[in-house]
């Protein structure tokens, strides 16, 4: 791959920084690519941050999300506030059916004031370190919101509660599978479940075993995570879910725990940087040293035991790293 010019992307922060949306298309493009892109423009993206009040939304494939997040972009942009989506998709890239989907559905809500980019999951899970480094991009661009779509399905995305200022978790009738999830590690991470699809007869049983499972539960500062019903294609009930939004956000600042949540976003970003760094590193010499090779080649035909190679070749790693420092 060609290198990105530092001046090129230098260029294309100070215009993402004025809102352009085009450079900030572009930036996020590269950025995909490779960490080394956001390099030269950290220090001009980072100070500017910390000002939009992050939104994850999270549930099973076909909960409504899109639909919910569509919803609430249009009641925002009546308020003329500026919103930045970026949608995690689960589907592998060779369905890629739901990402269109997606776009059709949020397409009539994108006017100006909205920014949408849809992101593919990787190997690394459901929220890629590349999502992160948009969602500081959208901040720095002075988005007012900026909304995180990730697909929960268990354990596997507990990561948003340590992204988001404001998680909220959404629940589709009927299925008990999603009273499991919730036992399965859902009920840890939402500030807001929503039970959407309300227009379903199966809605209300949902609603009170989801009150039920979330009885008791308070989160740091004493918040009580409130539970609202929704018809999002119908549009009924989304105001007052925007209205809770807020109060949560209100809550936060109110009770000086906004700064909590963003310090465990920095770890989880340094965290995931550093892996993606390695894991780079790792590919890299696990496909070009030929010493490195050699031993590959060693464990595979059972000449030496995988557990003394993989420490030699950390420690052959780090042996070049220092020598290309010094
Ligand atoms: N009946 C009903 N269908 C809904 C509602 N909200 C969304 N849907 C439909 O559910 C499907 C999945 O919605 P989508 O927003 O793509 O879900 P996502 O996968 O969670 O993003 C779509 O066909 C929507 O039209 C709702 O409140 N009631
Ligand atoms: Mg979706």
């Amino acid at each position: 791959m060609e290198k990105t010019s530092e001046q090129y992307l230098v260029d294309l922060a100070e215009q993402a920084l004025k809102g352009e949306k085009q450079a900030i298309a572009k930036l996020i493009t590269l950025i995909e690519e490779s960490i080394e892109n956001f390099e030269p423009i950290a220090s001009i993206i980072w100070p500017n941050t910390l000002r939009a009040h992050v939104i994850g939304v999270t549930g099973m494939p076909g909960a409504g999300k899109s639909t919910l997040i569509s919803r609430l972009v249009k009641l925002l942009r009546r308020e003329d506030k500026r919103i930045g989506i970026i949608a995690i998709d689960p589907s592998s890239p060779l369905s890629g059916g739901s990402l269109l989907g997606d776009r059709i559905r949020m397409q009539r809500y994108l006017d100006e004031g909205v920014f949408m980019r849809s992101m593919p999951a990787r190997r690394e899970g459901v929220l890629p370190w590349r999502a992160l480094l948009s969602l500081e991009i959208l901040d720095a661009a002075g988005y007012d919101y900026v909304i995180i779509e990730t697909v929960g399905a268990g354990q596997s995305d507990v990561q948003i509660m340590n992204v988001a200022d404001t998680v909220i978790v959404t629940i589709i009738p009927g299925a008990g599978d999603e009273i499991q999830m919730l036992k399965a590690g859902l009920m840890e991470i939402g500030d807001i479940y929503v039970v959407n699809k309300a227009d379903r007869p199966e809605a209300e049983t949902t609603y009170n075993q989801v009150r039920f499972a979330l009885e008791n539960i308070i989160r740091e500062g004493g918040w009580k995570p409130p539970i609202h019903k929704t018809a999002a294609v119908m549009n009924r009930g989304v105001k007052e879910l925007l209205d809770t939004i807020k109060k949560h956000y209100a809550f936060l600042k109110d009770k000086n725990l906004l700064g909590k949540r963003r310090e465990k976003r920095r770890l989880l970003e340094l965290d995931m940087l550093l892996k993606a760094r390695f894991e780079q590193l790792l590919e890299e010499k696990l496909s070009s040293d030929r010493e490195i090779l050699e031993l590959v080649m060693r464990v595979r035909s059972h000449q030496l035991d995988p557990v003394t190679v993989s420490k030699k070749i950390l420690y052959d790693i780090m042996r070049c790293l220092h020598e290309a420092r010094s």
